[in-house]
């Protein structure tokens, strides 16, 4: 695609501007592997630090005004008071994620555990995590349960699900105003033999059970090996319940990488399905955010990079040349139809995104500017002593 007609520009840049990349907390502490978790010098030691680090993020990126926070990883005395402190920063608190993932008690499942008092206590945290919504303003509770076997014959999968329907349906009771509920599924990991909530459609049909306000979240690192992730996209966009998107990259499995690094056809793919839903708008309601962990390269520059595949993916998917597409779909030109797809992928949307970063008062290279501004340099100096914010696993 050579030159961009004016309208289209238009079109795509107002679009652009209006795109809104939720980060994670969590990108920004120490994290690894069971073999090893890398310290790295100016890791954020609180939650304050934290959302200093994602404000750094938006002030250079422009589209990343909130912040998603995990409990208990994020747990302070006053949320009113890091709200205020984050909107200093120029940024909002996000997403409430739970975490029943990391007490020894949950051993054998959190909330589809056999044992009656585990799971009041697991259903316990799920309500405490609203309390924080109520007290931070979040519209979305995530839940993402590592709940499975390892073993056949290690529990009854039926008995389970009943349990995990009584945890989500207490948990939706719970909620208030426009507050919604989030199911995200995984395919294995910590679980080895089966998770409660491993696919789309186990997803999907929880929410049915629940209501309107259970949607579903697809965490682009949570497939079998050769998943059609658009596919899932475009059915849960039909179903209406596409709550978010925990964007990341892999080679192999919950790699949880660079969104794009890996696979950045993959990310195209399912923004062209975002974009021809016309589910882009953040009055749509779909939460597009960040789920990586860092562990060798800097961290914020690499959320930084994150935001920017994120964008670039989105400007090709804006750049698809509909009127084309549904032509040749519709006469049934198959290779005219792949064709026009990967003319847009094809297209080289850096020379547009740094336009759009000039007018809108940005430096054109977030990451040079980044670089360039010595943050790094600063909070090395002054993150010194402190315990160094972790997933404490
Ligand atoms: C699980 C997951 C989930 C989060 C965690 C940090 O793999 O994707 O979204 O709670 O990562
Ligand atoms: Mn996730």
């Amino acid at each position: 695609m050579t030159d961009i007609a004016p309208a289209t520009r238009a079109r795509v840049m107002s679009a652009l501007r209006g795109q809104r990349i939720e980060t994670p907390s969590w990108a920004y502490g120490n994290s690894g592997t069971r073999f090893k978790v890398f310290r790295q010098e100016g890791v954020p030691r609180d939650p304050y630090e934290k959302i200093a680090d994602a404000a750094t993020v938006h002030r250079f990126t422009g589209v990343a005004p909130t912040v998603a926070l995990h409990i208990p990883w994020d747990r302070v005395d006053d949320y009113a008071a890091l709200a205020a402190y984050a909107r200093e920063q120029g940024v909002q608190l996000g997403t409430i994620n739970a975490n029943v993932f990391q007490d020894d008690d949950y051993r054998l499942g959190s909330v589809t555990n056999p044992d009656h008092d585990v799971r009041r206590k697991a259903i316990g945290h799920l309500l405490e995590c609203v309390d924080v919504m109520d007290a931070t303003g979040s519209r979305d509770l995530k839940l993402w349960f590592s709940d499975g076997t390892n073993y056949p014959g290690q529990d009854s999968m039926r008995q389970r699900q009943d349990r995990l329907a009584a945890a989500l349906r207490e948990s939706y009771g719970r909620l208030t105003g426009d507050q919604r509920l989030l199911l995200e599924y995984k395919l294995f990991e910590p679980a080895f033999y089966t998770t409660d909530v491993p696919d789309w459609g186990t997803a999907y049909a929880h929410c049915l059970e629940l209501g309107e306000r259970a949607q579903v979240v697809i965490d682009t690192g949570h497939h079998a090996p050769g998943t059609n992730v658009e596919f899932i996209v475009a059915f849960l966009l039909r179903a209406g319940r596409l709550g978010g998107f925990d964007f990341n990259s892999r080679f192999y499995a919950d790699d949880d990488l660079m969104a794009g690094a890996a696979n950045p056809f993959e990310l195209f793919r399912i923004m062209h399905e975002i974009v021809q839903a016309d589910a882009l708008r953040p009055e749509y309601g779909i939460a597009f955010m960040l789920d990586q962990c860092h562990n060798i390269e800097p961290k914020v520059e690499a959320v930084i990079r994150s935001v920017l595949n994120v964008q670039e993916a989105t400007a090709k998917a804006l750049l698809v040349d509909v009127e084309a597409l549904v032509a040749a779909q519709r006469s049934g030109d198959v290779l005219e139809a792949n064709a026009v797809l990967m003319d847009a992928y094809h297209t080289d949307v850096r020379p547009l995104l740094r336009d759009l970063r000039a007018e809108m008062g940005l430096d054109p290279d977030p990451v040079g500017a980044y670089r360039r501004s010595g943050y790094l340099d600063r909070v090395r100096a002054e993150r010194v002593g402190g315990e160094q914010a972790g997933w404490g696993a």
